[in-house]
């Protein structure tokens, strides 16, 4: 018989959806294997069950373990001598367009053995995990053939394997153009057609994502690996609408993409096609602040048209260096002015929409028993504060996480 853990005396703000936080003051979780079991008011746990362990969790708060939607997490190097050109006044655009950028990330991580791309990834899992992060999506992007694309899902497979945490993977061939294609977008874009099939043979691929960007690849070439995707049965998200509006948010919705992730330059046309579709909106304050940004995604306009918004790290070494999904809360709040609750939302309930996984993302019977325990009243303390982590421990699948696993 699966065996039956208490947690009690916690505040848990389960996010259901049917109060604000989905707010317990004094409240008691019951897991059961991978499972929760029940989840309520302390005392009023069902009795007729044996309990095997018991946790007194001292008015400590409960939350449900955090999902970084958005992540490159991958790569081989760093660009921070990048960061130096730009405080000298070169673009980010300017230093894509000659060759660096994405294609210097490309470089190093074609050059680094297998081993050492898991090593260096495993390590930003690590400290994504210490702040309470139970599934992490990670994408491909900076392999761009066929070998090193594989190379890179597999690492991220194999994180999910060895790591106490659910890592979703998302095939992002379409990220840049590599070096041996320069004029020739179209036929690499026939070369990612081609390589999808086979990394979703190899069980490597959850969902397929795009750039469709000035810097990345036209609407018509997206919607040409949308197509080999939804042949496939694959679910679609794409980096839409960064740094110029290419109405992709539509095309993406067009295909009841998953997410439409960035978003600063998103039109009306854009946000109606979403809400449509029920697509999320990912927010990335993190690009958003790295790259001095000013165009702000079209929060209120969202938020009144109730598409659902999720904040995620965006990490990756060109746009978004940070390894805080904490911080992202914050950042979410002070530069996107989304309430405290909405950022938390983002980071929960719509971040597991964001994936496609209705299993996780509140705190509610016979979902995943995925939380995180926090030294703090009220979660609204941690979309406050930054450099500071609460989180005392996490739960993944009922098993508690400590910081050696
Ligand atoms: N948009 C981004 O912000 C990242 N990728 C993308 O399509 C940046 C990736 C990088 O600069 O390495
Ligand atoms: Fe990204």
């Amino acid at each position: 018989m699966t065996s039956i853990t208490l947690w009690r005396n916690a505040r848990i703000a389960t996010m259901d959806p049917s109060c604000p936080w989905g707010w317990i003051e004094r409240g008691a979780l019951m897991t059961r294997g991978a499972q929760l079991h029940w989840v309520g008011t302390e005392g009023h746990w069902p009795k007729d069950l044996l309990v095997s362990a018991e946790h007194d969790l001292q008015g400590a708060l409960v939350t449900p373990g955090l999902i970084d939607a958005h992540t490159h997490l991958v790569y081989a190097g760093d660009r921070a001598a990048e960061f130096e050109q730009r405080l000298q006044g070169a673009s980010y655009e300017d230093i894509a367009k000659a060759g660096g950028g994405i294609r210097s990330t490309v470089q190093a991580t074609r050059a680094a053995s297998p081993e050492a791309l898991f090593s260096a990834a495993a390590q930003r899992a690590r400290v994504l995990m210490a702040e309470g992060v139970t599934t992490l999506e990670i994408k491909s992007g900076y392999g761009l053939s066929a070998e090193h694309e594989g190379r890179c899902l597999a690492v991220a497979r194999q994180l999910g394997r060895e790591l106490p945490i659910t890592v979703v993977t998302t095939s992002l061939g379409a990220h840049a153009l590599p070096q041996e294609f320069t004029g020739r977008a179209d036929d690499y874009i026939d070369a990612v057609c081609q390589w999808l099939p086979e990394q979703h043979a190899h069980g490597w691929v959850d969902a397929v994502d795009a750039f469709c960007d000035t810097i990345g690849f036209t609407p018509a070439q997206t919607r040409r690996v949308f197509e080999t995707a939804k042949a496939l049965g694959l679910p679609v998200k794409l980096h839409a609408e960064q740094l110029s509006n290419q109405e992709g948010a539509a095309l993406a919705a067009a295909y009841g993409a998953l997410s439409c992730d960035h978003l600063e330059y998103l039109s009306d046309s854009g946000i109606a096609a979403m809400r449509q579709a029920g697509t999320v909106a990912m927010l990335l304050p993190g690009a958003y602040y790295f790259l001095r940004d000013t165009h702000m995604p079209p929060v209120d306009a969202l938020r009144r048209s109730g598409v659902p918004m999720a904040v995620a790290t965006d990490h990756n070494p060109g746009s978004s260096p940070m390894l805080s999904l904490l911080l992202m809360l914050h950042m979410a709040c002070t530069l996107f002015r989304l309430t405290p609750e909405e950022a938390w939302r983002g980071v929960t309930l719509h971040a597991a929409r964001a994936l496609g996984l209705k299993d996780r993302g509140l705190l509610q019977a016979g979902l995943r028993a995925d939380f995180a325990v926090w030294d703090a009243e009220h979660p609204r303390e941690m979309a406050y504060r930054f450099g500071h982590n609460p989180c005392r421990f996490t739960v993944w699948g009922g098993v508690m996480r400590t910081q050696s696993t």
